[in-house]
């Protein structure tokens, strides 16, 4: 396989156009959100192949949730449609997090079932997320079997840890999600997140936590990323941005990075893709740069200074 497949539930997505309080906000973009297919999407800007796998309900919101990434470039086609569950809806308050609305939300009744039915042609690797773990319902089970799954099939397993605190606190997570980053090749985290759920403060407590990962890519905000490989250890600083509303970069970060890696690009430059496509994902109230935003192409990482 040449391309990705991310698996997780996206939702509808509310959020003011302007970087305003939600309950002061006039005007409102009605996207799709969700951790796993805004990687896919990042993946698919970048030119590589990208199919992102879930369940969302037959209703109106789900139709949208496709037809926004599948216009991102992504093979939707797999996606399944749950005709007794609703798709699960989040709204933005610029600076003030976000509000779920998805509790026994379709892609939260993803099962084993549905980790069977995955097909990995084309897939060199499976991207999932620690939101999945923390879903109700049948989806952490999903999680686990299609992660043995891609496993079993030689798929290279990309976990981002994603930790939600709006859904599960640190305690409750911190198992969970760690031994979900054993069972991953490539393991992106953040740095206060890692401090948070394990007490690790710097990159290098990181990685002792995780020495077997064939890649750990530690995200310090706008310091920079911390890239473990091997014996080799890469740091490449954030690139200097006026943020409007920062969620969804951690995903740009993990989508540049992994279509540099589908590319074959080396550790420097992967980490560098991730910083492009992130500072782009800054400068909306979306998860994913407007649609005016340069192409990825304009902006290539290589000519960004460093
Ligand atoms: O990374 C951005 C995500 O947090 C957002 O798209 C919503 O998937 C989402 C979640 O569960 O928080």
């Amino acid at each position: 396989g040449t391309g990705l497949l991310a698996v997780g539930e996206t939702m509808g997505m509310v959020a003011p156009i302007a970087a305003e309080r939600l309950e002061h906000a006039d005007v409102f973009r009605v996207d799709a959100g969700g951790a796993e297919s805004n990687v896919a999407a990042h993946v698919a800007a970048l030119g590589r192949p990208a199919a992102w796998f879930s369940r969302v309900g037959d209703d109106a919101l789900g139709r949208r949730v496709l037809a926004r990434v599948g216009s991102r470039g992504v093979d939707v086609s797999r996606v399944l449609v749950d005709p007794h569950h609703p798709t699960g809806l989040y709204l933005k308050d610029p600076g003030h997090g976000v509000a779920y609305y998805r509790a026994g939300s379709a892609a939260a009744h993803l099962d084993a079932v549905d980790a069977d039915g995955v097909a990995w042609d084309g897939t060199a690797v499976l991207h999932v997320s620690g939101i999945t773990a923390a879903l109700d319902a049948t989806a952490p089970a999903f999680l686990d079997r299609v992660i043995d799954r891609a496993r079993g099939a030689g798929v290279m397993v990309s976990f981002d840890v994603n930790h939600r605190a709006a859904l599960w606190s640190a305690g409750a997570a911190a198992a969970p999600l760690l031994d979900l980053a054993r069972r991953a090749d490539i393991v992106f985290v953040g740095r206060d997140e890692a401090e948070t759920l394990w007490d690790a403060a710097t990159p290098d407590v990181a990685r002792e936590l995780l020495p077997d990962a064939a890649q750990l890519i530690v995200k310090d905000g706008a310091v920079g990323a911390t890239l473990f490989a091997g014996d080799h250890r890469v740091f490449e600083p954030a690139l200097v941005v006026d943020v409007v509303e920062p969620v969804g970069a951690g995903d740009a970060f993990a989508g540049g990075y992994l279509a540099a890696l589908l590319a074959s690009a080396e550790p420097a430059g992967r980490l560098r893709a991730g910083h492009a496509r992130a500072a782009l994902t800054m400068a909306t109230t979306g998860d994913f740069p407007d649609v005016a935003a340069p192409a990825a192409s304009d902006r290539s990482s290589e000519r960004t200074p460093a």
